[in-house]
């Protein structure tokens, strides 16, 4: 598209906060629902998409994820794209089961990593098996680098049809164990990409901010949220998800970058 225009992806929930630490964070259904709508409306177009049990713990529940979107789709158009990589230790077989429900996108993170004093495992055989159910339901696969040898893989992975024939790229950029979010490291990551492949950056805590500025500027995509960031500034936490995403969107109208709509983004990533 001529004006490029730029698809904001918000991460509503994730696995990793807890009320203790961001007291506003969506937790049932019906609360993931209304902060979606809420970043729907301040531009979002894109779900990235984690649910919580009813204790509030991370959960890959097929009827979880069922009830959410379906409360999502009432209130607002959007795409929703379901993570697979769910918490830190979730069983390959639950990471997968929300597949079964279709969501137009879903991610596939690209290699296994320390994440904080964890290990996050993504093997060959886990990324085969998640790419196989992504590839049996249709799915576009966002594609999760956390660092750069997970980019060499996806050209080693591609080149054995292991991965899906069409992917859209997000850079993560600040977990602990995986890359920097440095303005020389996303060069160096963006500058490998073939031409014309899409691309995000969801960057740690405090580096939301200039990454989303420095994405805009380069003519990617971005991601925002309370999964990767919840300060809106030095000591001052987020009101929410909205509040990120309507952020965003005011450094793209400052950079002149139009904010795509659902259609656009669909037709940008060439959706089903
Ligand atoms: N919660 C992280 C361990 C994804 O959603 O695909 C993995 C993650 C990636 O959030
Ligand atoms: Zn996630």
């Amino acid at each position: 598209m001529a004006n490029n225009p730029l698809i904001i992806t918000c991460a509503l929930v994730g696995a990793e906060q807890t009320r203790e630490t961001y007291p506003h964070l969506p937790l049932t259904p019906d609360e993931i629902a209304i902060a979606a709508e809420e970043a729907v409306a301040a531009g979002a177009t894109i779900l990235h998409l984690h649910v919580r049990d009813e204790q509030g713990r991370p959960s890959q529940q097929v009827e979880i994820f069922a009830e959410v979107s379906e409360k999502i789709r009432k209130r607002c158009d959007c795409i929703l794209q379901y993570s697979t990589g769910g918490a830190v230790g979730t069983p390959l077989a639950e990471r997968c089961a929300p597949l079964q429900l279709r969501p137009e996108m879903a991610t596939l993170s690209m290699g296994t990593m320390n994440f904080g004093a964890e290990i996050y495992e993504n093997s060959e055989a886990t990324i085969t098996a998640i790419a196989a159910a992504i590839k049996a339901g249709g799915i576009t696969a966002e594609l999760e680098i956390f660092d750069l040898g997970m980019l060499e893989s996806v050209d080693r992975l591609a080149a054995r049809n292991i991965l899906p024939e069409k992917y859209h790229i997000d850079f993560v950029l600040g977990v602990p164990g995986g890359m920097a979010a440095t303005l020389r490291n996303l060069v160096l990551l963006v500058d490998r990409l073939p031409p014309g492949q899409t691309w995000t950056v969801a960057a740690l805590g405090r580096q939301q901010l200039p990454f989303t500025a420095h994405a805009i500027a380069m003519g990617g995509h971005v991601r925002v949220g309370v999964e990767d960031n919840i300060y809106y500034r030095k000591g001052e936490l987020a009101r929410s998800n909205g509040q990120l995403v309507a952020r965003a969107v005011r450094l793209a109208d400052e950079l002149l970058r139009p904010v795509a709509s659902v259609s656009e983004t669909r037709e940008i990533l060439g959706l089903r």
